[in-house]
């Protein structure tokens, strides 16, 4: 009786030893790449984040810029570019061509970025309403429909950019 339980406890702590040289070998093939998802899982939903705060930007600044004039009210038809000292002055879309900042900021000044390294920037040009988004555009003044392109682009994370395209006519 006394041999068989000496047999019992050799051949457990055998098994003892197996096993856990067996987890240890299988954990540490599995973990690496556990971890590796788990990173790339973290990094796409951060880029989700700034994709949705980099539209929202966008968005804003457009909607901001639409809400005014085709051309600017106190000059001739065809005038283009920017009449205004600032952006609190703007009156007309084509005010809005250059114009980029960042930090992204209200049309008070103050400051939108609540996540680092966004720029917001914003392109007018003259288009034919026959070819409404062309590579080239018409020269400035010269049609009676404008594009506008606001682009919003980010450094944090992995880095972005998105851009939101309309065009405005003369009515
Ligand atoms: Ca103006
Ligand atoms: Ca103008």
């Amino acid at each position: 009786m006394n041999r068989s339980l000496r047999i019992t406890r050799r051949g457990c702590q055998g098994t003892t030893l197996i096993e856990a040289v067996t987890a240890i070998l299988v954990l540490g093939v599995a973990i690496p790449p556990l971890v590796g998802l788990f990173t790339e899982v973290a990094s796409h939903s951060a880029d989700a984040t700034y994709q949705t705060v980099g539209l929202g930007y966008a968005e804003a600044l457009m909607e901001e810029i639409v809400s005014k004039e085709f051309e600017d009210p106190d000059g001739a038809q065809g005038s283009f570019g920017t009449e205004e000292a600032g952006r609190s002055g703007y009156d007309d879309i084509d005010d809005y061509d250059g114009f980029s900042n960042s930090p992204p900021q209200r049309l008070d000044g103050t400051s939108l970025d609540d996540y680092g390294g966004f720029t917001r920037s914003v392109v007018v040009e003259n288009v034919l309403d026959t070819d409404p988004d062309p590579s080239s555009p018409e020269g400035d003044g010269s049609t009676a429909l404008k594009r506008i392109r606001v682009t919003v682009s980010w450094t944090s994370g992995r880095g972005g950019e998105i851009s939101l395209t309309t065009q405005r006519a003369r009515l």
